[in-house]
């Protein structure tokens, strides 16, 4: 099976790649092909996915995935949810992101910095897919006061795991796929694809 992942983060084509590889599934980045990203719109993880992954499928011919995925912070109300590749403004790269967070959680201590990620992803098998593959996975964590860690991507120097006293960015990479939003949410979709 080859499909393309509908996504420009490099994080997550490399941690998707490795879930998926198991499976005899091949996934191509659509940079790879001549694919003009989607903005991404809509005010919830689901629409956005489909959106990317509609677009992807027309551009390339292929089955599309996409993950649309990011931190809900408590105290914060949710944000950056949904904002959270472009928390720091248009053009913000994870760091300006990380050093914005810190910086609105600086009065919250200990469980008032509970947060967690949230990832859904969305299969379609042509463009216009009348029942795409759905599904989601959430991991629970707090916000870290200061970064640790150089694995993975995104905000995880920031994403301190209580039970493991380490950030996600100090997992090895196995490990971040087997507990992730992002391995359950594809450990889910596998399961409701019925043809692999
Ligand atoms: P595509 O839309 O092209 O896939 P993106 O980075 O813009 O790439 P999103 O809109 O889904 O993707 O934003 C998700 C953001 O949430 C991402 O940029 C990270 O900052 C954060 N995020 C998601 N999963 C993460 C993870 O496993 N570790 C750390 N940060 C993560």
């Amino acid at each position: 099976v080859r499909l393309v992942l509908a996504s420009g983060n490099r994080g997550k084509l490399r941690e998707i790649q490795a879930l998926l590889a198991p499976h005899g599934v091949r996934v191509l980045p659509q940079t790879a092909f001549a694919v003009t990203e989607v903005e991404e719109t809509t005010p919830t993880f689901v629409e956005n996915a489909l959106l990317k992954a509609r677009n992807a499928a027309r551009y390339t011919g292929l089955p599309a995935l996409a993950d649309d995925s990011g931190l809900e912070v408590e105290a914060l109300a949710g944000a950056p949810g949904v904002h959270s590749a472009r928390y720091a403004g248009p053009g913000a790269d994870d760091r300006l992101n990380n050093t914005k967070l810190l910086e609105a959680l600086a009065e919250f201590r200990g469980e008032e910095r509970r947060a967690r990620f949230r990832c859904v992803l969305v299969l379609v098998r042509h463009p216009f897919d009348p029942s795409p593959l759905i599904a989601e996975g959430t991991w629970e964590g707090r916000i870290a006061e200061e970064p640790r860690g150089e694995g993975g991507f995104g905000y995880d120097p920031l994403f301190w795991l209580p039970d493991r006293g380490c950030t996600a960015a100090e997992l090895p990479p196995e490990e971040k796929n087997r507990l992730s939003h992002r391995g359950q949410a594809l450990r889910q979709l596998l399961a409701r694809w019925p043809a692999l």
